[in-house]
């Protein structure tokens, strides 16, 4: 087992629900440990950037408009496989195939208001991880 690293982002939609908390619960009953956090209301330019790799799919406009509608929660969790633990407690992108008891089976409304990112690799992780947070700002354990 690997100990990885893997950025989560708890979207607008979650937010403004006031469900942080409860997420945040989620991590760490399942062994992921926050590393560091930031609460950020994305500019156009941040979100165009971080969602580079969809930049021609369909939904993008709509994805950056999203993403920029109110402010984030970006968090680093830090713990064993922690890129496909926090993708299984976040379930399918579309809330209406989420497993039941995953975070947008409970939380999200839509597949574009679908509460939570993850990092879908560890490669990834390592890219996501570096846009949001300088090295110094990351507490490991
Ligand atoms: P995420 O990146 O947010 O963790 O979600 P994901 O890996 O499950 O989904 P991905 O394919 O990376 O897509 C990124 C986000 O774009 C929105 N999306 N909309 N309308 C659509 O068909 C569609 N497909 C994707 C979702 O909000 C998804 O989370
Ligand atoms: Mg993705």
């Amino acid at each position: 087992m690997a100990l990885e690293r893997t950025i989560s982002i708890i979207k607008p939609d979650a937010v403004a629900k006031n469900v942080i908390g409860e997420i945040y619960t989620r991590f760490e009953k399942a062994g992921l440990r926050i590393v560091a956090a930031k609460m950020k209301h994305l500019t156009r330019k941040e979100a165009e950037g971080f969602y580079a790799v969809h930049r021609e799919r369909p939904f993008f406009n709509a994805l950056v408009e999203f993403m920029t509608s109110g402010p984030v929660m970006i968090q680093v969790l830090e713990g064993e496989n922690a890129v496909a633990r926090n993708r299984e407690l976040m379930g399918a992108t579309n809330p209406k195939e989420a497993a039941p008891g995953t975070i947008r089976a409970d939380f999200a409304e839509s597949i574009d208001a679908n509460a939570v990112h993850g990092s879908d690799s560890p490669e990834n992780a390592a890219i996501e991880i570096a846009y949001f947070f300088a090295a110094t700002e990351l507490c490991p354990r």
